[in-house]
């Protein structure tokens, strides 16, 4: 079997997709390179060459390669990737190695040759963190014995990387290279290697650089904000990619923020009367097909199970996208009389939408987590008063909690949900791209599902009707909007409030002279500290790892956005205080510790304060009043959204679409890199302006006719 053939195989065992793409041989690396250049296939287009290096550490067993995975234009820096690993120095392992350890020639390795490996424990794998920046770019590997090149996402190589036993690290290659002293064939006596005091606090300090280039995040929020995105989640390890498009893992950074989420809007709505229950994730084909009206647009997005092993299923099951059709038919079976209402349920739960458009991490996401309420009351006013309610809760979960400005308001009926009557929104804005996010929707159905599903009552004057109904929901689209709003270049900045770890308390000032009773004390300082506050409610941890530096550890918070650090160092110690440092601003202060519990308290509920006011302050100054068409695109192309006066028909809303797109074709844009597309409305806006439409007097700012009301428009997620 040529070798190509048997990565082929191998691939399709661990079922990694991949595009497999003849071409004529190439010569060299160069050469393959450019043959990809000028010949690719379609589905591919974002790719990035690969190659692969089988490293034996010197001194090191010959069954315990280094197999290095980087873009083909990253340098190896083969000794300082070596040393940061562990091993003292290396070399390129011989043909004999390769074949003996990974099965295969040298010239045929790639990271999937692991597959061939007995004992995977004996193997490290590193793979260049520039080759995982999106886990969506196609990485593009040759088999040089043969005539042909085999394209696999990052993300998926990252997974079958992270689901095998072999140790596995990704490294910033070209940051290890930058810092590798120049002109040295031997990097090992670089740096480690200074004897002068001088000279050593150089290499501390260079050190301390090439630790944080590793670890943190390499680009700036307003230059690369999707690379930003995707380098926050993953390195303050809220969210790892996964190997199916659209489907993330949240890990428990993330998943924490969630729960508060759950507990703060669990509380209201339980307060307001509402349950939880819990419905199945499957749908029969015909429970989904009574919805067939407004069903329909969605069809294309609905996943279906139609196997189980080998054998066909009798009829494809589908997976729920949101569950009136679940639900539904037993409220017809539930609800007799007006004694059984208001019946109001919400569930916990996930969906599924098999979308096409580019996924996002929790912002457009082929799996989400959501809460759904349904409920259904006997009179329009209930129902009414509900909807308004809900939505009050979903601004305070945004406003007071992810401490982010929403304007709540109502949608056009061309953005309103289809199936109901009227559609409420929280909607937000994240201002480095300029483009507003529909926070969370709260939904008048009216009797429309009640019809469908027969959903009725005989009322007090004995008269049956219809129930009206309601659903509301709120997703981990939340935590989305939260890191793309309070981020920054460190990386991410937590709201106090939905922070798991409110307060980082670190040990700091020991030098070589500190005696193990100082440092000892010092320790237990921080641990009593650290009882203190959470005796007080607040969520405090203290960092007593032995093995990394204050610095490292600032470091470490920071990126994972932890509001409050405390530092405790013998100096501190002596005069009883501890040195505050906020995230959001990086301001320090010396805090007397006879009061550090109200002090920290405040000092808390002041950033959260303040990163709501920094937010708004923000989200206000990109919201532009017009009252005519002049200034509009241009308003929307300095990343603004704009309230204008509306006649509120849905041509009109079309028209402005059409008008405000920077290019007529293609409409939906990849990313926010393609701010091309054309603004929607976002909502009517409950609260609207005090000098507002004047009925029969106000244009409409984008056609002849009258205005309604004040409309809030832009270009979206
Ligand atoms: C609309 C409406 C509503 C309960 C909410 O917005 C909040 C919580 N549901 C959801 N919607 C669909 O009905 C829908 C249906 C199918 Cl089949 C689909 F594939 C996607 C959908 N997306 C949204």
């Amino acid at each position: 079997m040529s070798s190509q053939a048997h990565l082929a195989e191998l691939l399709k065992r661990h079922n990694i997709s991949f595009v497999a793409h003849s071409h004529p041989q190439t010569t060299d690396l160069k050469h393959w390179v450019q043959t990809l250049k000028d010949n690719h296939p379609a589905e591919v287009s974002n790719f990035a060459p690969a190659k692969s290096l089988v490293l034996k550490p010197k001194g090191g067993a010959v069954t315990n390669p280094i197999l290095v995975v980087a873009l083909e234009s990253s340098p190896i820096p083969i000794n300082p990737l070596v040393k940061s690993l562990g091993n003292k120095e290396a070399r390129t392992a011989a043909d004999d190695v390769t074949k003996s350890t990974l099965g295969v020639d040298k010239i045929d390795v790639t990271p999937f040759a692991i597959a061939n490996v007995q004992d995977k424990s004996t193997v490290t794998v590193v793979v260049d963190s520039d080759a995982l920046t999106s886990g969506d770019t196609y990485l593009a590997f040759r088999n040089f014995s043969s005539e042909s090149t085999i394209f696999v996402k990052a993300a998926q190589m990252k997974a079958f990387l992270s689901g095998s036993a072999v140790s596995f690290t990704e490294v910033k290659l070209a940051g290890l290279a930058a810092a590798a002293p120049i002109g040295k064939a031997d990097a090992s006596k670089g740096p480690k290697a200074a004897q002068t005091p001088k000279a050593k606090a150089e290499v501390a300090k260079a050190d301390a650089a090439d630790d944080k280039k590793l670890i943190g995040i390499t680009v700036k929020k307003d230059d690369d904000f999707s690379t930003w995105y995707q380098q926050v989640l993953t390195r303050a390890e809220m969210l790892d990619y996964y190997d199916i498009s659209g489907c993330y893992i949240l890990r428990p950074w993330a998943f924490n923020i969630w729960k508060v989420i759950q507990k703060f809007f669990g509380g209201e709505i339980e307060k307001l009367g509402v349950e939880d229950c819990y419905f199945p994730m499957f749908v029969s084909s015909r429970a989904l097909n009574r919805e067939k009206d407004h069903i329909e647009g969605f069809s294309p997005e609905v996943a279906w199970v139609t196997k189980a092993g080998q054998s066909d299923l009798a009829e494809p099951i589908a997976v729920r996208p949101t569950s009136e059709t679940v639900m539904y038919p037993y409220y017809a079976s539930w609800i007799r009389s007006h004694r059984d209402l208001p019946l109001r349920l919400n569930q916990w739960c996930n969906v599924v939408r098999w979308e096409f458009k580019h996924p996002q991490p929790f912002i457009r996401t082929r799996e989400f987590l959501w809460q759904e309420g349904h409920t259904a009351f006997a009179t329009r006013q209930e129902a009414d008063t509900e909807v308004r309610q809900i939505l009050d809760l979903y601004r305070r979960v945004y406003e007071e909690y992810l401490a982010v400005p929403v304007v709540p308001g109502k949608k056009s009926e061309k953005e309103k949900f289809a199936g109901g009557e009227y559609t409420t929104t929280v909607e937000g804005f994240i201002p480095t791209t300029g483009r507003a996010i529909q926070g969370a929707t709260s939904h008048c159905l009216g009797t429309n599902f009640s019809k469908m599903f027969n959903i009725m009552i005989e009322n007090e004057a004995k008269e049956r009707i219809h129930v009206w109904q309601n659903s509301w929901g709120l997703s981990t689209r939340t935590l989305g909007v939260v890191v793309m709003v309070h981020g920054d270049d460190q990386g991410l900045v937590l709201p106090p409030r939905v922070a798991s770890v409110q307060v980082i308390v670190i040990p700091t000032g020991i030098t070589a002279k500190t005696s193990d009773d100082e440092r000892a004390n010092l320790f237990k300082k921080s641990e009593e500290l650290v009882e203190t506050l959470q005796a007080a409610g607040i969520r405090a941890k203290a960092d007593l790892r032995d093995n990394y530096t204050p610095p490292f550890k600032y470091n470490h918070w920071e990126l994972r956005g932890v509001p409050v650090r405390l530092e405790v160092g013998p100096k501190d110690l002596a005069k009883s205080e501890a040195c505050s440092f906020r995230r959001d601003t990086r301001a320090k202060q010396q805090l007397p510790l006879a009061s550090i519990v109200p002090s920290v308290q405040s000092l808390l509920e002041q950033i959260q304060s303040d990163m709501f006011a920094k937010a708004k302050k923000e989200r206000d100054e990109r919201l532009i009043r017009l009252e005519t068409w002049d200034g509009f695109v241009d308003a929307l192309n300095k990343k603004c959204i704009v309230l204008a006066p509306w006649c509120e028909r849905e041509q009109c809303e079309e028209d402005v679409k059409d008008n405000s797109a920077r290019s007529s074709a293609g409409d939906e844009p990849q990313d926010e890199k393609a701010p091309s597309m054309g603004a929607k409305t976002l909502c009517i806006p409950f609260d609207q302006p005090k000098d507002g439409v004047i009925e029969g007097k106000t244009k409409c700012f984008a056609c002849d006719h009258k205005a309604k009301s004040y409309t809030l428009w832009g270009r979206s997620y």
